[in-house]
């Protein structure tokens, strides 16, 4: 087993899964100011420090991204985040792409940039103590998208991503999203999503990818968010293992789940059901940001000094996607 291999598991294993808290600034700052918080380095640091002292954080959570603000300030005691995450025994991780820009030659589409430079960011973020990083490239779907270009250039970037931070002694979780808006069917998602994650490990596998040392981090298969297509949720979950089945390479560790926007019971159960209807070998766990933090968020923005509170919230919903990884969990464990 490689060191890489043995990082990755200790992230997804037991029922842990990772708690994505590396929002960019823009995106946190929506995120605050939806719950009439003002938006400040300080006020960033405040929420994020409340869920990393959290119990959850060793015993659900077994990775934390952070972003690149986060990873460099101190918290209220005066300690470096990525010590205080390590210290509850969870690991902690960096954002190292600089974000989705309009691709040339395609109206719509975007590519993530963020490669030049990067093996020096690595380096630094290494020191940080950082030792897994997240790259995330995003997909629209309809009717003529994605398209191959886009398909193409962003699984390109991702797989050299993947190669320069196994370089650096750090475990990739590679992103490819494909997008939850617009109104196709549920079998368009299964299908386009299927084409994508193929072209990905593609390219991974042509830039020589140690694939026992990632993690995948996908969409669920699910109808769009306009679609008159509703499908139940087993049929969610049976579509999703579908999908992965049919194209991840058994070698990968695991797998774990964008959240994209469903709310946080929706992504519980669909990922209970998914572990239910799990015929692979891959541990399949979560990686969510909005399901993890919505309602810890909203609690929190009217209690401020309330940090016990805002724990307790968080920690149950870290308690609930744990469960839902190991297949164990029900709506009535909810309100236990
Ligand atoms: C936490 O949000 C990440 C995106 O941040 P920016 O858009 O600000 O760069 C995002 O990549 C996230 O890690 C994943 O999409 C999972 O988050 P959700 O909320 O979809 O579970």
């Amino acid at each position: 087993m490689t060191e890489l291999n043995k990082v990755a598991l200790k992230i997804i294993s037991d029922g842990k899964g990772i708690l994505a808290a590396d929002e960019s600034n823009g995106t946190m700052t929506k995120r605050l100011e939806a719950v009439n918080v003002g938006s400040t380095p300080e006020s960033r640091l405040a929420f994020r420090e409340t869920l990393f002292l959290s119990e959850s954080i060793g015993e659900y959570i077994g990775g934390v991204i952070l972003y690149d603000e986060t990873i460099n300030q101190r918290s209220s005691s005066g300690e470096l985040i990525t010590d205080m995450i390590s210290k509850s025994g969870a690991i902690p991780g960096i954002k190292v792409d600089t974000g989705a820009k309009t691709l040339a030659n395609s109206d719509e589409e975007k590519i993530t940039e963020g490669l030049d430079g990067l093996r020096e960011r690595l380096k630094k973020y290494y020191k940080l103590g950082a030792r897994f990083t997240k790259w995330r490239g995003v997909y629209i779907i309809n009717k003529n998208y994605p398209s191959k270009l886009a398909m193409h250039t962003n699984s390109h970037a991702l797989a050299r991503y993947s190669a320069l931070v196994q370089e650096c002694g750090m475990v990739p979780i590679i992103e490819p999203e494909v997008l939850m808006d617009g109104n196709h069917s549920a079998d368009d998602c299964l299908s386009k999503t299927s084409e994508v994650i193929k072209r990905c490990f593609d390219e991974l596998i042509l830039q020589k990818i140690d694939l026992t040392g990632i993690i995948l981090k996908p969409n669920m298969i699910l109808p769009g968010n306009n679609s008159s297509d509703q499908i139940s949720k087993e049929e969610i979950s049976t579509k999703t293992v579908k999908c992965l089945k049919d194209s991840v390479p058994n070698e990968i560790p695991g797998i774990a789940f964008l959240s994209g926007g469903q709310s946080e019971i929706e992504a519980t159960e669909n990922l209970n059901l998914i572990n239910k209807n799990n015929n692979t070998e891959f541990l399949m766990t979560y990686s969510y940001g909005r399901a993890l933090q919505q309602s810890a968020l909203k609690f929190w923005s009217k209690n401020i000094n309330d940090i016990k509170g805002t724990q307790k919230i968080f920690n149950n919903r870290a308690k609930m996607c744990s469960l839902a990884a190991q297949g164990k969990w029900s709506s009535e464990l909810e309100n236990k």
